[in-house]
């Protein structure tokens, strides 16, 4: 029974990788300073991200709200049985749950289909009034107009490099098959307000990450964005596309406003498998040339490759890593092709009978739960730990950090940690070669 300030705990369960052992973690997910911030202050509210410190199931609580992706799932479901059977009332949301709702909904009072804006104060009245509903559907993709400022103060700070996760927008306009994206926020790309934006940006000390999946995805809305925020002197990271490189103004607006950094999806450098995914906008484009370009402009790039298309043999291993240290990114992330549920590359796999694994925790990026075309789940797995442990080598820093005029330091330092975090994971320690093995698993 609730009182009179009730007690919520909202919770981020970790998932199976973790992070970096003691270190610090990049950034807080920013759905739980979204929700507190939509709470009314007569709730008192707790945050918890298990990846930065341990769940207490036996904490004091009146109401538990959960937020889960793919990975982190089972180990919300193990959460929310154990607040449940001590007759706390759970209620589950995030891209999971959205994606997946009956499955969720065995672990839960309550799921929350897509987001939390247009139904959370209506939950929270119905926890208020014990009359919470098995389901609450945000049926249209809500406007982004009059967000509430994420409430940060109650995120234990000193454990993240930064707390200032802002979202310009939501949705995405292109529809890549490995994606959850276009599947959960819409192929409409919702824009906040840019007065919104930077209203809460000044109310930040220090610099910012953006969460917007392509903040250059439309460049009209981009460089209005970009030219309020030069005034603001910050410093910023984004997610972005290669394309942006082929509008100068774009790429000057973006370093004069602050931008450090964009990671920028390369995924492949086989236009068969560009073409499959439906990564249109990478094709056509003289990639290496792009990338050039946006050095230029003083923006470094982090790149993200996806490994085990269909169109992948083992030598796209080698030729991957040759591509991202030949044109000195800073920083790269190899990714094993992963079938999240919700999108067409699962379906596709799924019709062809090539999902070996259901564990959504092993749906990390990092292990092979599908059965790839060319080569087998161990020549996938061993291709990306090459992939890894070769790029974030000693004499491959050294190779991209030395030979880039004025920022030997920066990129020393971003290494550094990238290849403190993939060693964390395994991923770059003591790892085998790629070999020709032909093993069958
Ligand atoms: C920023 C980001 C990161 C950051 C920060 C992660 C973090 N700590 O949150 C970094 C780079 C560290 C990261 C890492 C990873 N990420 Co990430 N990330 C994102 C990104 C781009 C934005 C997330 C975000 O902040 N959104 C803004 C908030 C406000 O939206 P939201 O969380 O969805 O919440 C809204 C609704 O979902 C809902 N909601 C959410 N939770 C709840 C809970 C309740 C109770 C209710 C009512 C509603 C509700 O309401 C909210 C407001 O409307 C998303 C893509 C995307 N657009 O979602 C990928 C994404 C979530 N990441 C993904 C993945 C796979 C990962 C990694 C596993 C990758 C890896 N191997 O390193 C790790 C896991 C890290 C972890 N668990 O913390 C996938 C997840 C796919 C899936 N189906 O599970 C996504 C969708 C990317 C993709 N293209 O597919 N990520
Ligand atoms: S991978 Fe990037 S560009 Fe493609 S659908 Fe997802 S968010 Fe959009």
């Amino acid at each position: 029974m609730a009182k009179d300030r009730p007690k919520l705990l909202i919770i981020s369960p970790s998932w199976s990788q973790g992070w970096w052992g003691g270190g610090k973690v990049l950034v807080p997910p920013l759905s739980l300073p979204l929700l507190a911030g939509m709470t009314p202050r007569d709730v008192d509210v707790r945050l918890v991200d298990e990846n930065v410190e341990r769940v207490d199931l036996a904490a004091g609580a009146d109401w538990v709200a959960i937020t889960c992706m793919a990975a982190s799932a089972p180990r919300a479901y193990e959460i929310a049985d154990a607040f449940r059977e001590r007759g706390i009332p759970v209620v589950m949301g995030g891209i999971h749950p959205t994606v997946l709702p009956d499955e969720a909904s065995a672990h839960a009072d309550a799921i929350v289909v897509g987001e939390a804006e247009p139904v959370w104060r209506v939950i929270l009245e119905d926890l208020a009034g014990e009359r919470l509903k098995p389901r609450y559907e945000c049926a249209n993709y809500p406007d982004l107009a009059g967000l509430p400022h994420p409430r940060r103060d109650l995120l234990r700070r000193e454990r993240y490099l930064t707390v200032n996760v802002v979202q310009t927008a939501r949705g995405c306009p292109n529809a890549c098959s490995f994606c959850t994206v276009s599947a959960v926020f819409g192929r409409r790309y919702r824009f906040r307000p840019i007065a919104e934006v930077i209203e809460e940006i000044r109310s930040l000390e220090g610099g910012v990450g953006f969460v917007d999946d392509n903040i250059v995805g439309r460049p009209q809305r981009a460089k209005e964005l970009f030219e309020a925020l030069i005034p603001l002197n910050i410093r910023w990271v984004g997610q972005g596309e290669l394309s942006m490189a082929n509008d100068p103004e774009l790429l000057s607006l973006a370093a004069r406003s602050g931008c450090q950094a964009m990671f920028v999806g390369v995924e492949s450098l086989s236009p068969e498998n560009l073409r499959a995914v439906g990564k249109s906008h990478n094709l056509g484009l003289n990639m290496g040339e792009a990338i050039g370009k946006i050095h230029k402009s003083g923006i470094e790039i982090i790149g993200s490759f996806v490994l085990g298309l269909d169109g992948d043999d083992p030598g796209a291993f080698a030729r991957t890593v040759a591509f991202a240290e030949r044109h000195k990114l800073v920083a790269a992330q190899f990714a094993v092709l992963t079938p999240f549920p919700g999108t067409p590359v699962h379906q596709q796999l799924e019709s062809e009978g090539r999902i070996v694994d259901r564990d959504w925790s092993h749906y990390t990026m990092s292990k092979v739960v599908f059965r790839p075309k060319h080569m087998t789940a161990l020549q996938l797995e061993q291709g990306q730990r090459y992939a890894y442990r070769r790029f974030y080598s000693i004499p491959s820093i050294l190779r991209r950090t030395l030979t880039v005029r004025g920022k030997f330091l920066p990129r020393l330092l971003v290494n550094l940690s990238y290849r403190g975090i993939n060693r964390g994971h395994g991923l770059c320690r003591g790892l085998p070669r790629i070999t020709g093995s032909s093993h069958r698993r």
